[in-house]
């Protein structure tokens, strides 16, 4: 499977702005912030896109998105509101492929995005 710069961050390779780990899971803030906060949520296994994860990675996606929401309950924005979303391929407007949740929050978000 092809290594992203995200597998790179991973092994701590390059640096990123790390703000949750557990043993399955990362996030760190994105380069490219959209939102006051835009955290990056990524498992350590590298799964290319949504569309690649398979019913053995069923644990695995709901502790991705459970860390979202205890990471937002932990830094307070959790009641006010926040965005978790994932970009699958062109479309989607994936650029990175290791699956990741953007977590946006901070401000009101538009619907529907453009
Ligand atoms: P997506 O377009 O959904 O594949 O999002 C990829 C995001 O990854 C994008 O918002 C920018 C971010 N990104 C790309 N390269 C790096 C990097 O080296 N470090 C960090 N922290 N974020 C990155």
């Amino acid at each position: 499977m092809a290594d992203t710069i995200f597998d790179k961050i991973i092994r701590r390779e390059i640096p990123a702005d790390i703000v949750y780990e557990d043993d399955e899971v990362l996030a760190f803030r994105d380069l490219n912030p959209q939102a006051p906060v835009h955290v990056l949520f990524i498992p350590k296994k590298a799964i290319p896109t949504l569309d690649d994860a398979k019913p053995e990675d069923a644990a695995l996606l709901g502790r991705l998105l459970l860390a979202i929401a205890e990471y937002a309950r932990r830094e307070g924005f959790a009641e006010q509101g926040y965005r978790a979303v994932s970009n699958c391929r062109e479309y989607g407007g994936q650029t990175v492929y290791h699956l990741h949740v953007h977590l946006l929050a901070g401000r009101h978000l538009k619907w529907p995005p453009g």
